[in-house]
């Protein structure tokens, strides 16, 4: 399953523009329909890698999918509004659009301004949002005389964290508790990235070592774009660009930086599984243990796991085959608990 992320911000901050740089689809930042959906793959040079090497017939990068969550008021007299908790669910990480450029229309407007009080205010209306079930909640476990039960004691503190505007992300709960709240869909739960979208302008350094330790602050990864400008300079052949992009101060294009903060935030590693038929990377949080990173590639690894061989992507592709890998005894044999690593090539030796 591809991961799912949900992109949201205050309307005119640039959350569609900055879906379609993300995307490469350009013509999504001029439609101004609903909130849209794209898939987006990971420009990965190690899975080009072993394509060749492998002569695969496929190639399957790691998959996100991008979701705009669109309207963000509450439903009156009851969370997030039902389209936009449809959108929200089941989301990996929450990426919020601050406006951080200057709109012509508002003369009031100093780009950068207030991208820490923007932030704010957003997570102060996410916050809200998730009070309002909890409270629909809590009223009906009181009439039912259940106050006293664990569902209702965890939400009474959810709801004491809420009401002073702090993220439910904070509050450090543990797995059961997690799974207590798992049919809620809170937002203020989940992973957090900020990208500022600074336009052409920029930011002063005060105002972004503001930002920066804000989100310090919330465990959030912060990272900017001037997502228009950088649309706009799409439509140059690629090769064109360089210089352009310099100019922006843009070292590396958004989409990759998007996917790079994603990967820090919910610290994921990438492993590959290589034949003639298909190459595919694969993404589990660093560490997980290789029986676990099987089941991810079917259940059937998971339940018959016999043991794993490992070898890193950049021996394999030196040795040019996994057979030839065994024979120069680089393959390793792992058991179940191996910890996976980034850039590994994994065969799972299974039997059900
Ligand atoms: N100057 C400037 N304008 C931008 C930038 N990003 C988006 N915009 C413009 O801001 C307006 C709102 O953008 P849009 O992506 O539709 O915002 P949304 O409402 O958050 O989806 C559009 O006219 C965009 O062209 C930017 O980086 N700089
Ligand atoms: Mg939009």
């Amino acid at each position: 399953m591809a991961m799912k992320i949900g992109l949201a911000g205050y309307s005119g901050s640039g959350v569609t523009t900055l879906l379609a740089l993300l995307s490469g689809d350009a013509g999504l930042a001029s439609r101004h329909g609903g909130p849209e959906i794209r898939s987006i793959s990971l420009n990965d040079p190690r899975l080009e890698q072993l394509v060749e090497v492998f002569d695969a017939r496929k190639a399957t990068p790691v998959q996100v999918d991008v979701v705009e969550l669109g309207d963000l008021r509450p439903e009156e007299g009851g969370g997030l509004k039902r389209e936009t908790l449809a959108r929200a669910a089941g989301l990996d990480a929450l990426v919020l659009v601050l406006r951080g450029f200057s709109v012509p229309t508002s003369a009031a407007c100093r780009p950068g301004a207030e991208l820490a009080e923007e932030l704010q205010s957003l997570m102060q209306e996410f916050a809200i949002a998730d009070l309002m079930p909890i409270e629909n909640r809590l009223e009906r476990l009181s009439k039912e005389g259940k106050i006293s039960s664990r569902e209702a004691q965890l939400l009474i503190r959810l709801k004491e964290e809420l009401e002073e505007g702090r993220p439910i992300r904070g509050m450090g709960l543990d797995k059961e508790e997690v799974r207590v709240l798992s049919g809620y869909q809170f937002l203020t739960l989940a992973p957090l990235m900020v990208v500022a979208n600074i336009g052409e302008e920029g930011v002063s350094e005060p105002l972004y070592a503001d930002i920066d330790r804000r989100c310090a602050e919330e465990g959030a990864v912060y990272m900017q774009t001037a997502a228009l400008a950088e649309l706009e300079l799409m439509e140059l052949p690629e090769g064109e660009r360089g210089p352009f992009l310099e100019e922006l101060g843009i070292t590396s294009p958004t989409r990759d930086r998007f996917l790079e903060g994603l990967f820090q935030l919910l610290d994921l590693i990438i492993f590959y599984t290589v034949s003639e038929k298909e190459v595919r990377a694969w993404t589990v949080p660093d560490g997980t243990p290789a029986v676990k990173a099987a089941g991810k590639i079917h259940s059937d690894m998971e339940r018959g796991f016999i043991r794993a061989e490992v070898i890193s992507v950049r021996e394999c592709v030196e040795l040019g085959s996994l057979a030839k890998a065994r024979e120069a005894g680089k393959l390793r044999v792992e058991g179940k608990e191996y910890p996976m690593r980034d850039g590994e090539v994994l065969h799972v030796r299974f039997n059900v």
